[in-house]
């Protein structure tokens, strides 16, 4: 009697793959024909008319793959609706062919479909130029270190309200491995107080001008949506705009990033900051913020605004609930498909103390954790009050996550 082994394996990408064959001594054309058909791709497509849904349907089908439809598409009685596909990567090449004879601009699909695919097989080619920087964020993760000029920030208010003790957290955080500064002057917490341009001029620019003084190499990010702090910001030495409303809450912001040519952050807000966190609801929580991603990467195209110029961010807490944070957490990576850097912010965010009931200032260990988890799926640079720390875990993860079968 024979004793088989039965192992399952984990195959995340083709290479993966290739690496398990070349074990067993699989023949080499063999591996580079099979590696492909042993990953999975998934899409959502749409909004659909029932014709182009059936058409999608059995062209899927016949190239081997599978495509789910709304109910009622068959005999047309359904509304435009969506479409999920799924196939390997050849399949998807045959069923791209197939669509580019079709009607309803399904070659547009195809296109759209393909440059993602290409994308998603490449370990390389997410570059990052900022200041002393010039990364591919593919082979390395970035930890943005939070510095709050504000009196009433909720974990870190009214200690680096000063000057100088600015300067000497700045210094530490820098020390301690960040690679971007975030400088803030209005804290954007449920209920914070709103302050006028002039005061958090006060508070930000002098740090800024400072840092960038003694720090020539160092990209400094300014946490505000208002454009005049943005450009007033830009123009003594910041690099970055972290606009917590994606270019929605001043309509002149696209502009100044257009004109000074720096980074966005794009980040998703449900709301406004004062009411953001009353039952925050959403019907499709990761088509909502998609789709809000596109108008703002649409806003910024129509400004001028370079799209290699953008880092998105789903903006956790900002009108979520504790079970929409733990989404965004776990499938981050349907955010991936923007080709675009995603920057997460976690630290200490009181959906932490929702699961472990911790004070503000106990949350590090947590917080590292949703780091690890979010860079584990596709997150690029992590926003963190706790640089050292967070270096440590990054170092880890990121090794982790490039280690080759
Ligand atoms: C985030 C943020 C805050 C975030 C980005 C806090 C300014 C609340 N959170 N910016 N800002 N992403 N891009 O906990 O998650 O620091 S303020």
């Amino acid at each position: 009697m024979r004793n088989y082994h039965v192992r399952l394996l984990d195959i995340q990408k083709a290479d993966d793959a290739a690496a398990l064959m070349q074990q067993i001594g699989t023949d080499i054309h063999g591996v580079s024909l099979m590696k492909n058909k042993m990953v999975h791709y998934n899409f959502r497509v749409g909004p659909l008319p029932p014709a182009a849904a059936n058409i999608i349907k059995q062209e899927m089908l016949s190239v081997g793959g599978e495509a789910a439809v709304t109910r009622g598409v068959i005999n047309c009685s359904a509304n435009d609706s969506d479409a999920i596909l799924s196939a390997t990567r050849k399949q998807f090449r045959k069923f791209c062919q197939k669509l580019r004879a079709q009607p309803f601009s399904l070659a547009s699909m195809a296109d759209k479909i393909q440059t993602s695919l290409q994308l998603q097989e490449k370990s390389t080619g997410l570059p990052f130029k900022c200041r002393g920087l010039d990364i591919d964020l593919k082979q390395r993760s970035l930890i943005m270190g939070i510095l709050n000029v504000t009196p009433d920030s909720f974990s870190d208010g009214n200690r680096f309200l000063s000057l100088e003790n600015a300067l000497n957290q700045a210094r530490k955080l820098v020390e301690e491995g960040a690679d971007i500064l975030d400088i803030g002057g209005e804290s954007t917490r449920p209920g914070a107080a709103q302050v006028n341009e002039e005061e958090e001029l006060n508070r930000v620019l002098p740090v800024i001008e400072t840092l960038r003084r003694d720090f020539p190499q160092l990209p400094i990010s300014i946490d505000t949506y208002k454009s005049r702090v943005a450009a007033a910001a830009l123009n003594v030495g910041a690099d970055i705009i972290n606009d917590i409303s994606a270019f929605n809450f001043d309509p002149k912001m696209a502009e100044v990033a257009a004109a000074t040519d720096a980074y966005t952050c794009l980040m998703h807000i449900q709301g406004t900051p004062n009411a953001m966190q009353t039952d925050p609801v959403y019907s499709d929580l990761f088509a909502e913020i998609c789709h809000y991603f596109e108008k703002s990467i649409k806003l910024a195209s129509d400004a001028g605004v370079k799209r290699e110029k953008l880092i998105l961010d789903p903006g956790i807490g900002f009108g979520k609930t504790l079970e929409h944070n733990l989404l965004l957490l776990k499938h981050l990576n349907d955010f991936t498909g923007f080709n675009l850097p995603l920057l997460i912010g976690t630290s200490r965010k009181s959906f932490i103390s929702k699961l472990t009931g911790d004070p503000v200032d106990q949350r590090l260990s947590a917080s590292l954790a949703t780091v690890a988890q979010a860079l584990t799926k596709g997150a690029n640079i992590a926003r963190v009050h706790d640089v050292a720390a967070t270096k440590q875990a990054v170092t880890v993860i990121d090794a982790i996550n490039h280690i080759q079968r």
